[in-house]
């Protein structure tokens, strides 16, 4: 069984998705934990030449961008699959995973995700209602879409978990603990219904913040 190694601070919902596919492939891993400041200094930057998380270290092949190393991993270790076959499902789930970066992402999860939750705990930050405010509309409208794409199935693309579940539910998962959730999860039933399917999967269940924290000592 290969050996991967994942560079992160614990609570990151990208390596989160990445720590998720480790362990639906079975495959054997490490957390190299970070603490908060490392991913901005050396070592870290030869690593991530922009200062982020996560990287993977698979026999010396290093890589990071969540999505590549999602795709790496589905390659590498194809069973069970991660991707549809069906090209229009697997474009769905493209289309999922860009979401997942420029609009779930950016402006709203590192918006009232940090505010709300990783800035508190990392750095005793004090909420900024302002700024939270100010990302209601885009979340909301991030929402809505994620409600639509998903509709009546079980996961993002079909009946088959893919990588968009494993990154948009890891984002998600941040989301659901914040204040905000209620007026954002209103009229969308099937985002929590989502939610609570993937949180009764191994692959959740041993990588929230504080299962991560603990891989990491133990590494
Ligand atoms: N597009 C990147 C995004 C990674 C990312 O933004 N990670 C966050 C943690 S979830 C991070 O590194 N934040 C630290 C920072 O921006 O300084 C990927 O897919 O890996």
């Amino acid at each position: 069984m290969p050996h991967f190694n994942v560079y992160t601070i614990p609570g990151s919902p990208y390596a989160r998705s990445v720590l998720a596919a480790l362990i639906e492939k079975g495959a054997e891993f490490k957390v190299m934990a970070l603490a908060p400041g490392e991913h901005k200094r050396e070592p870290h930057l030869s690593r991530h030449p922009f200062g982020r998380m996560p990287v993977l270290e698979h026999d010396g092949f290093l890589l990071y961008e969540a999505q590549a190393i999602l795709r790496y991993l589905d390659r590498l270790l194809p069973a069970p699959p991660l991707t549809p076959t069906e090209v229009r499902a697997a474009a769905r789930m493209d289309q999922l995973l860009n979401i997942c970066d420029w609009y779930l992402f950016q402006g709203v999860a590192n918006v009232i995700g940090f505010q709300r939750i990783v800035g508190p705990k990392l750095a005793a930050l004090v909420p900024d209602e302002a700024i939270i405010a100010a990302a209601m509309p885009r979340a909301h409208a991030v929402m809505a879409e994620l409600s639509r794409l998903l509709g009546e199935h079980r996961y993002l693309t079909g009946e088959q978990m893919t990588l968009a579940d494993l990154l948009t539910g890891a984002i998600m998962d941040f989301m659901i603990q914040t204040p905000e959730w209620s007026a954002l999860s209103a009229g969308r039933a099937n985002l929590a219904g989502w939610l609570a399917r993937l949180n009764t999967r191994e692959s959740f269940q041993s990588t929230t913040w504080e299962r991560v924290e603990r891989l990491a000592k133990a590494a």
